[in-house]
């Protein structure tokens, strides 16, 4: 019997959690802990020294869960500290709505709630949907399955220190297969909203390069799921030569 905890950016009311976590009630115990309203785009944020509410709820299908007044990271923060039983096999974050591939990485909660995970060595996986206007659960379907699918690979293995697995699915109703994957790159289609005291950032969902083989965008975007290995070590090793004959000094 694993145990397994279940987080998302979406929040606690969000359909991709409820599939999620029923989903991974096939591997054993469960424990949901999540945002109490959606904390899409709040990135790796750490609340410090600052009030962090709770409060026992439920998810829409009656499983128990406990709601957290900040970050994902913060819901994995607090979990390992002692808010939840810890520490478990696995941490999945998800199912969210909408992708989280190329640059997206450090803008998503879904995925830095599994890098926290990765911080306190667990081993853990990112779901993202690649669909913005996901709302019903029967739009999970598949890609609950698809959890079920790499969980029941992954659980018992071990991943490497700082490392997590990010997964993306097409909003398909049968997805062709999967494909382990890099980052691909994404190109933003935001533009900026003003009015005497306030901006927004709008536009429309972003795009990206979906032409290059064996990225994550080019994945999906045939049909497959994808796969991605990501670590938390950011240092541009490729770089490091050019900087060092900089002859920098201070
Ligand atoms: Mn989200």
């Amino acid at each position: 019997m694993a145990y397994i905890v279940v987080t998302n950016d979406d929040g606690v009311d969000a359909p991709g959690i409820c599939m999620l976590a029923q989903a991974m009630k096939a591997f054993g115990d469960v424990q949901v802990i999540a945002p109490a309203v959606n904390q899409s785009a709040s990135g790796h944020k750490k609340t410090l020294f600052t009030d962090i509410p709770f409060k026992h709820t439920q998810l829409a299908d009656g499983t128990p869960a406990m709601a957290i007044h900040g970050s994902p990271a913060d819901c994995i923060a607090v979990a390992a500290l002692g808010a939840i039983r810890w520490a478990p096999d696995l941490v999945v974050s998800g199912i969210n709505r909408g992708a989280n591939m190329g640059q997206d990485i450090t803008y998503s909660g879904t995925v830095t709630a599994a890098l926290e995970a990765s911080i306190h060595g667990v081993p853990a996986i990112a779901f993202s949907l690649d669909q913005h206007d996901a709302n019903h659960p029967t739009h999970y379907q598949e890609a609950a399955r698809v959890a079920h699918a790499i969980v029941k690979n992954i659980l018992g293995r071990k991943l490497p220190p700082f490392t997590i697995l990010n997964v993306n699915i097409p909003p398909v109703n049968q997805v062709k297969g999967i494909r382990l994957t890099r980052q691909g790159l994404r190109e933003y289609l935001d533009e900026l909203e003003k009015t005497d005291s306030v901006y927004r950032i709008v536009g429309d969902p972003p795009g990206g390069r979906l032409d290059e083989e064996g990225t994550d965008l080019w994945a999906v975007a045939n049909g497959y799921v994808s796969i991605t290995p990501l670590h938390l070590d950011m240092t541009a090793h490729q770089f490091m030569a050019d900087v060092a004959n900089w002859d920098l000094s201070v």
